[in-house]
């Protein structure tokens, strides 16, 4: 049996039950109740306390020894010390993983990218009357929050797993109302993205850390704007395995986290490194002894433009509205051990609820075949990657390949 993009058998699953609890994700409105002097000294002070704070986890983020070009040793394994160092952290900073060419690439698919994005939530086309990216598309693609504002922590939204409300600063008075901080199922919207999906050295590192055979998980692109993009708060992403009785550290996978234009403590994301060794957590707790959402342990990537930071799903982090003056853009991929999706429920955060049969993994890993193709027609010199699973099968990626992909996050393996 084959499975097809994008008519997933689970879709009428997913809106059942998953839609109702995005619905839900309405975020608190701040109270105004206070007085304007009494809120303005909080917000000076805990600024003062964010400055200390954030200088402080830079300089422990660069004392933790986990950044540096990627090095692989024979046979396509990682050098020992990456992987030394990205499992005992939870996280890595690879430098220099975008040269200059390909990140003017992706900068100018994203400038074009984001002229496509709908006018306002709910608009059906872009400021030039075009039908907007997620038109038409039937998976969750366009996420919108209030400037500055934290739009999960404290909600019920993806199975509870912000349970913290983030410090909401106050934005100015000309911010927009609301604006785009993520935009899932990307490799379906640019083609720059989609090429970087194929680069030979993350996907090498994907089948050193997670298999020969690993599998996608999904993609997407967070966008901190300056002085308005909104937190996403302090979680973690894995939902199905912490109860499993051969649960380890990598059972939740990773993403890839790329930074086009870098990333900084203000705007970037924090790790609590170690915590993706720890089977159970309680964030609430951890905020509540630290007496802010200032975890004292915690440590930002650090990132300059081309470097490409791997965070394990299990460590907790989240990343603090961004009241710098500085844009992040980051194109997340994930990747998965294939035992560890295999015949697991969709938990239908990302994609619909269904089973992660072999059909479906097949069909999503399409995507990877796609992505090295469509890499190779842009940089033909480059050694391709040879994914495992589709060995002797050549993917062409064409006008019907393109089609083909519309609504391929429904089928995202989202354990
Ligand atoms: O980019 C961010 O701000 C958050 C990313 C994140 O939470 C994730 O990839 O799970």
């Amino acid at each position: 049996m084959t499975t097809q993009f994008p008519k997933d058998p689970g879709i009428a699953a997913w809106v059942l039950l998953v839609l109702p609890t995005l619905r839900s994700e309405r975020p608190r409105m701040v109270s105004f109740a206070r007085p304007v002097l009494a809120l303005r000294q909080l917000a000076m002070e805990s600024s003062a306390e964010m400055r200390t704070y954030m200088a402080d986890g830079e300089r422990r983020a660069y004392e933790l020894g986990n950044r540096g070009p990627v090095r692989f040793v024979g046979n396509g394994a990682l050098h020992p010390d990456i992987v030394e160092a990205y499992w005992r952290c939870g996280f890595y900073v690879f430098e220099g993983v975008f040269g200059a060419e390909e990140l003017a690439d992706i900068e100018a698919d994203l400038l074009d990218f984001r002229s496509r994005l709908p006018t306002h939530r709910g608009a059906e086309t872009d400021s030039q009357g075009r039908p907007a990216i997620g038109t038409g598309i039937q998976a969750r693609t366009v996420a919108w929050g209030k400037s500055l504002s934290d739009p999960l922590g404290g909600t019920r939204a993806s199975h509870g797993r912000h349970p913290v409300k983030m410090h909401e600063p106050q934005a100015a008075a000309d911010a927009p109302e609301e604006v785009v901080y993520v935009v899932l199922g990307s490799l379906q919207f640019s083609d720059a993205c989609l090429r970087a999906y194929g680069h030979p050295d993350l996907l090498g590192i994907a089948a050193a850390l997670n298999g020969d055979d690993f599998t996608p998980f999904n993609e997407a692109l967070f966008l901190k704007d300056p002085h308005v993009g909104p937190s996403v708060a302090w979680h973690r992403d894995g939902v199905t395995h912490w109860q499993s009785p051969n649960w380890d550290q990598g059972s939740h996978g990773f993403n890839f986290m790329g930074q086009v234009f870098g990333c900084t403590p203000e705007n970037g994301v924090w790790v609590l490194p170690g915590t993706h060794k720890q089977r159970d957590i309680d964030i609430g707790a951890m905020v509540a002894a630290a007496g802010s959402e200032r975890l004292p342990q915690a440590v930002p990537l650090v990132c300059a433009p081309g470097d490409v930071a791997i965070t394990n799903r299990q460590a907790v982090h989240g990343s603090f509205a961004n009241t710098s003056p500085d844009p992040r853009v980051t194109l997340n991929m994930g990747f998965h051990r294939r035992s560890a999706v295999l015949d697991q429920t969709g938990s239908g955060i990302h994609g619909s609820v269904g089973t992660l049969d072999d059909a479906r993994i097949a069909t999503r890993s399409k995507m990877i075949g796609w992505a090295i193709e469509a890499r190779h027609q842009h940089y033909p010199h480059e050694q391709r990657f040879e994914y495992a699973p589709l060995r002797g099968r050549h993917l062409a990626w064409d006008d019907d390949a393109r089609s083909e992909i519309a609504d391929y996050n429904l089928l995202d393996l989202s354990i």
